[in-house]
């Protein structure tokens, strides 16, 4: 049946009951509740459809009784359902649905009072079985900042009353009794109906999607869209309230027996394959869900469908099997952008192992939300390099808005009950994003940098809010126990919350913080040599020869301290003469991050250095460093760590550093080379049998280099016992089991 004939057929139908949303469907939405009143028109309109012959009429509202009775009661046969289903007015008098308790209402408003009057704007609204809390009117960089915090404190009293829930309405948030909703709207407009009665629903707020779910198959549910696409049970769409109205006279002009311009009925809403709609997910619903801000590869256009780039690093053989065994799906940015400033549809491929979802970020915010606010704040000052860090408004905004954006994303990927678990410094924000949008699984949060001390910390404007939405995850893994004190300290000295023993409480609800080490898999580092790489590292070695190899492996990053490596490496030469011809440096760095501006200078800072020290001390047969600008697969990695004498890993601050641990899994055990590592890599802890050293006293790290290079091999070999031991008790796979363990038993 074509969609005029499908309408005609509706709108002729005896008996018919119209159940229509007032906000955002009859009338536009409006800055004040008060600001937002039917006009003659509306009135009239209702007026003739609750007096048509066999159609009922009703208007099903948000909006307190009081209101709407003062808008609307006066229109005979018209019913009315304020509070989404708490007051039901039959025409004559009101009745109550549901008896809810005022005092715990009372204590919710009391909470959020002070909050709502320091922010110019927020408007605090009281109803007999909810409290909304509106934020239309509140501007500027304070509104983020505000949204979620308050969706923070009331998840956090929501945790402790299970019998209410929170809604996202238009530019609100509304907590609402459970047993209230306007779906049973649906069923007092049946009451004492032929069983024959059609419903019509209309709405455009998520809380419409209560009636739309309540109505039967014959029914037909008609979502106001706004002329923005999003997850609805409704089959049919309309623009805005002026299509409504425009359609609601079809209506009557229809039921009247003539005819109606097929433009003002509702389009049908294309379907939309990718995922089923909430309740009906069923046992396929991912149990799991991993977010980071980039996926670890996506499918690759040059290869034949369902293939994917080969997967590569520790992460992903981490969170592979824990995602398998549940289902699970994995979140990330698509690394791409779109020309808009909307952020992409979630698009997914689940064929391949993980199962990937992804979404494609505004062209804008890949500057303001990941080069800046992630990579030139947030990276440099969490590694404690505050000097060069100052702050944007407007990438703070971005931050805030991305973090919702992969909120809005995994809610409409997993159940409200479903684990989540989120990676790194690009997301602290998604816990509140999604405790916003109701979520009640457990969810949980791995830093893959070092914490700062508050001192570092409270440098940020937001600092606060960064702890309260990290106060929103249940679990918070860091790489040491020293993170976890500075993440212990700036809870205690920047927020009212308690910390005891493991345990951070605030306001009723607990959020834990916990070593969780990552590892590699060390076999990956344990495979015989490809041919055809064994032979190019045996032409590196012959070329060295007879000079000692030392080697450095590092995403060219700052905090990696390269510069550094090669000043001490030139004191070496300087201090100890006699290594001159007789040890060489090889440092390999992959490119990283070349659109932020400080790279592109340590670029140039490491090859001055490079040619300086080649300048100075190189001769006809001996090229003190060499430098490799380039990346290289797993295998030919392996073969470097194991031909070299030194691995020279001097960090001036790395959350974990798993090179470090490479290093040692790819070892000879018979004849090891020496791991001579930066004490402010997070590795130092597991791996205090390297040789220590400091990157801030090139003298220091000379003379550690120098000893590292004579070590006697009895020496070696029992250092590399006790670092392969420690490499081997955590790996990818123990740090993935544990954490999701812990995860798991939170809640
Ligand atoms: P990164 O800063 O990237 O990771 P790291 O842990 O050393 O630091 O991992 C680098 C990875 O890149 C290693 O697996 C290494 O093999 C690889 N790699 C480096 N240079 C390479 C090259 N030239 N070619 C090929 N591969 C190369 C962040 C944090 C770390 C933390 C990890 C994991 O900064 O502190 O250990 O996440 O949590």
């Amino acid at each position: 049946m074509d969609t005029t004939a499908y309408w005609q057929e509706i709108a002729r139908h005896s008996p018919l009951a119209l159940l229509l949303d007032m906000d955002g469907t009859l009338i536009p939405l409006a800055a004040t509740p008060d600001e937002a009143r039917p006009g003659a028109d509306v009135r009239e309109l209702l007026a003739a459809l609750a007096a048509a012959d066999g159609l009922r009429c009703a208007v099903v509202s948000g909006r307190p009784q009081g209101a709407l009775a003062d808008m609307l009661g006066d229109i005979p046969q018209l019913r009315l359902v304020a509070e989404h289903g708490m007051w039901r007015w039959d025409g004559a008098a009101w009745s109550a649905t549901a008896a809810v308790d005022a005092a715990t209402l009372d204590q919710l408003q009391s909470l959020l009072e002070p909050s709502v009057r320091a922010n110019p704007g927020a408007l605090l609204e009281r109803k007999s079985a909810s409290l909304c809390v509106h934020y239309r009117q509140v501007g500027g960089s304070g509104r983020e900042a505000f949204l979620v915090s308050t969706a923070a404190l009331l998840n956090l009293w929501l945790s402790a009353h299970e019998d209410y829930e929170l809604l996202e309405a238009a530019q609100a948030m509304e907590v609402r009794a459970r047993k209230v909703n306007k779906g049973s709207s649906v069923a007092w407009a049946r009451e004492g109906e032929p069983a024959d009665l059609l419903c019509v629903a209309i709405g455009d707020d998520v809380t419409d999607e209560d009636t739309f779910r309540a109505l039967a198959p014959g029914d037909a549910a008609i979502l106001v869209d706004h002329g923005r696409r999003r997850p609805t049970a409704a089959r049919w769409r309309l623009a805005d309230p002026d299509a409504v109205r425009g359609f609601l006279g079809a209506l009557l002009q229809l039921r009247r027996g003539g005819d109606a311009p097929a433009g003002l009925l509702p389009q049908p809403i294309a379907a939309r394959a990718p995922r089923p709609a909430p309740g009906a997910r069923g046992d396929r619903a991912p149990r799991l869900l991993a977010i980071s801000n980039r996926l670890p590869h996506l499918r690759d256009p040059a290869q034949p469908s369902g293939t994917r780039k080969q997967s590569v690093g520790g992460l992903v053989s981490a969170l592979e099997p824990v995602l398998a065994e549940r289902r699970g799906l994995w979140l990330g940015w698509s690394g791409k952008t779109t020309a808009e400033s909307e952020v992409g549809e979630v698009s997914t491929d689940d064929e391949g192992s993980p199962a990937l979802a992804w979404i494609d970020l505004p062209a804008d915010w890949e500057e303001r939300y990941y080069n800046g606010f992630c990579n030139r704040r947030l990276w440099p000052l969490f590694h404690s390099f505050p000097a060069h860090v100052r702050f944007r408004d407007d990438e703070w905004d971005a931050y805030t808005q991305a973090n919702q954006a992969f909120a809005e994303a995994a809610g409409s990927l997993v159940e409200p009950d479903a684990s989540v678990w989120v990676h790194d410094y690009h997301l602290l924000l998604v816990a509140s994003g999604l405790r916003q949008r109701g979520h009640r699984g457990p969810i949980g949060l791995f830093l893959h940098i070092p914490f700062p001390g508050a001192d570092v910390f409270e440098l940020i404007p937001w600092s606060r809010d960064l702890l309260a939405g990290l106060l929103d995850f249940d679990l918070v893994g860091f790489h040491t126990p020293a993170y976890v004190d500075n993440f212990h300290d700036c809870v205690s000295r920047l927020t009212s919350a308690r910390v005891s023993g493991g345990a951070i409480e605030h306001g009723g609800r607990v959020t834990r913080a916990r070593a969780f080490p990552l590892g590699i898999v060390p076999a990956s580092f344990q495979e015989p040599p490809d041919p055809a790489i064994a032979e190019e590292i045996a032409a590196l070695v012959e070329a060295l020869h007879p000079t000692r190899l030392v080697l450095g492996v590092d995403r060219l990053d700052y905090t990696k301290g390269i510069p550094d490596r090669l000043l001490a490496f030139e004191r070496l030469l300087q201090l100890y003469p006699e290594w001159r011809g007789q040890v060489s440096l090889v440092q390999v760095s992959v490119p990283s991050r070349e659109d932020v501006p400080e790279y592109a200078e340590q670029r140039q800072l490491i090859e001055n250095a490079v040619g300086r020290i080649n300048g100075e001390y190189g001769e006809a047969h001996w090229v003190p460093v060499r430098y490799l600008y380039r990346s290289y697969g797993r295998n030919h990695l392996a073969q470097l760590y194991r031909a070299a004498d030194v691995g020279y890993v001097t960090p001036l601050r790395d959350g974990m550093n798993l090179v470090a641990k490479e290093f040692v899994a790819a070892q000879d055990a018979d004849d090891p080379g020496v791991l001579l590592l930066s004490r402010f890599a997070g590795a130092a802890v597991e791996l205090a049998d390297a040789v220590l050293t400091n990157p801030y006293h090139p003298d220091g790290m000379a003379r550690d280099l120098d000893r590292a290079l004579r070590m006697e091999p009895a020496e070696r070999r029992t250092r590399h016992q006790a670092l392969l031991a420690a490499v081997s008790r955590t790996t990818a796979l123990t740090w993935a089991t544990d954490f999701m363990r812990a995860l798991e038993s939170v809640r």
